[in-house]
């Protein structure tokens, strides 16, 4: 048997989506996300007019192999379109190996570890009394951990934050259309004060303890906002709150900068969603300057990479946290939970259910239960991808923000 198709397909339920389609000889069918929020005709391009040709005729059992030809055969190797695209063949062939051997893919890598996987959620809003309310929303859903994100005094619109309103669930979706819902031309753009930002946080996270107690696991987003030396202030500033994480707090292309933060704080540190291969970790993992791999299967070259970066971070006392926000797909997401069921060094998942549009195309078997999710018993990954569901929505170019400084400087998220 060997792979006889490989069919790209974009649609937009809500939001945009790219998925690789493989199909076997004999007609198994698997499913890859090649999602990269954004900028995803890049990664459609360079599979469709690229990557497609190479497969056809190959064994699909050869998982690694076939890895390898893609990551070191082009010449050009790592970079998020690249990175991406590979994923998606990667997740697809596991998803034909598990569907051959009739088992959940999570089977095929090692079997689990744990009975669920803890979620978090994304509870925000613009004042605390609004964040607070979140916070109980989600609570209410059975959620041990939230993500912690709110508006500063004196900013409009901040990036990660929800203008919907007290008791409205958000939905994460910071890749904006245009106003009226066609395609964007441009990004947004909005402003940011990274001092107000200093002076704000460590009052809201002393608030949450206060009325939440010691018990919930507190989660912020730093979103690549601060310099060195103010991440290292505001990581022991914050310390009394005993957060979870602290994510992103400087850019991420700086792994030295962590050195800096780490000397300083105990806060623990968790970094990687833009990240797209073991060497963006190579420093901070041996050096032990994170605590938590924020990857995305998606795009970090699918399960095959990943199971062996997490492999590595587990060598030096490093859990996982994967990156799930709506931008990735319910394929990935569903990649995701089979590598967090079975890997030993599981941190914590994030969780940000996608809208009713979004779960019409994609038919997903995983499940949330009392803040913990599980990939379901289907054979694969679990995940099918309804083509006539997905042809009824077009392709709508959305952009994500662009922050500047109050000055006018273009700054990071
Ligand atoms: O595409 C960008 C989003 O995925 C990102 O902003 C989400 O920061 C994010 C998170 O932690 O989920
Ligand atoms: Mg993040």
């Amino acid at each position: 048997m060997s792979i006889e198709r490989a069919d790209v397909i974009v649609t937009s339920p809500g939001r945009n989506f790219v998925t690789l389609k493989i199909t076997t000889s004999d007609g198994v069918v698997g499913w890859g996300d090649a999602t990269l929020n954004g900028r995803e005709l890049a990664v459609a391009s360079y599979l469709g007019d690229h990557v497609a040709s190479m497969l056809i005729g190959r064994d699909e059992d050869r998982i690694e192999d076939t890895w390898q030809y893609l990551y070191r055969g082009p010449y050009w190797r790592r970079g998020p379109v690249t990175m991406a695209a590979i994923a998606a063949v990667d997740m697809a062939l596991w998803d034909i190996k598990a569907k051959k051997a009739g088992v959940p893919l999570y089977q095929l890598l090692g079997g689990a570890s744990r009975s669920g996987i803890r979620a978090y959620a994304h509870a925000s809003g613009t004042d605390y009394q609004a964040l607070a309310n979140a916070i109980t929303g989600y609570q209410e859903l059975g959620f041990t951990a939230v993500r912690v994100q709110t508006g500063v005094p004196g900013l409009g619109q901040v990036y990660g934050v929800s203008a919907a309103g007290p008791g409205v669930r958000y939905d994460y979706e910071p890749a904006k259309r245009a106003a009226d819902g066609s395609a964007a031309t441009a990004p947004t753009e909005e402003s940011w004060d990274t001092a107000g930002y200093l002076a704000h946080m460590p009052g809201v996270f002393e608030r949450i303890r206060a009325d939440f107690g010691t018990g919930l696991r507190i989660l912020h987003d730093g979103h690549h906002r601060m310099s060195p030396i103010e991440a290292a202030r505001f990581a022991k500033d914050i310390e009394p709150y005993k957060l979870f994480w602290l994510e992103d707090c400087t850019p991420g292309e700086d792994q030295t900068a962590l050195r800096l933060v780490r000397q300083h704080s105990t806060t623990p540190l968790a970094i990687g969603e833009v990240f797209n291969s073991v060497y963006d970790y190579q420093t901070l993992i041996t050096e032990r300057l994170i605590d938590y791999v924020r990857s995305a299967v998606t795009h970090t070259g699918g399960i095959t990479a990943m199971k062996k970066l997490l492999d590595f971070a587990a060598i030096y006392g490093i859990r996982s946290g994967i990156h799930g926000p709506t931008d990735i797909s319910p394929i990935g997401m569903a990649a995701a939970l089979h590598l967090d069921l079975a890997i030993h060094n599981f941190g914590i998942q994030e969780y940000m259910p996608h809208n009713e549009q979004t779960l019409e195309v994609f038919q997903t078997s995983f499940t949330f239960d009392d803040g913990f999710l599980h990939p379901g018993e289907q054979p694969g990954l679990g995940v099918e991808l309804d083509e006539d569901a997905a042809a009824a929505f077009e392709y709508t170019k959305a952009y994500l923000p662009v922050n500047r400084l109050t000055d006018g400087t273009v700054h990071d998220w």
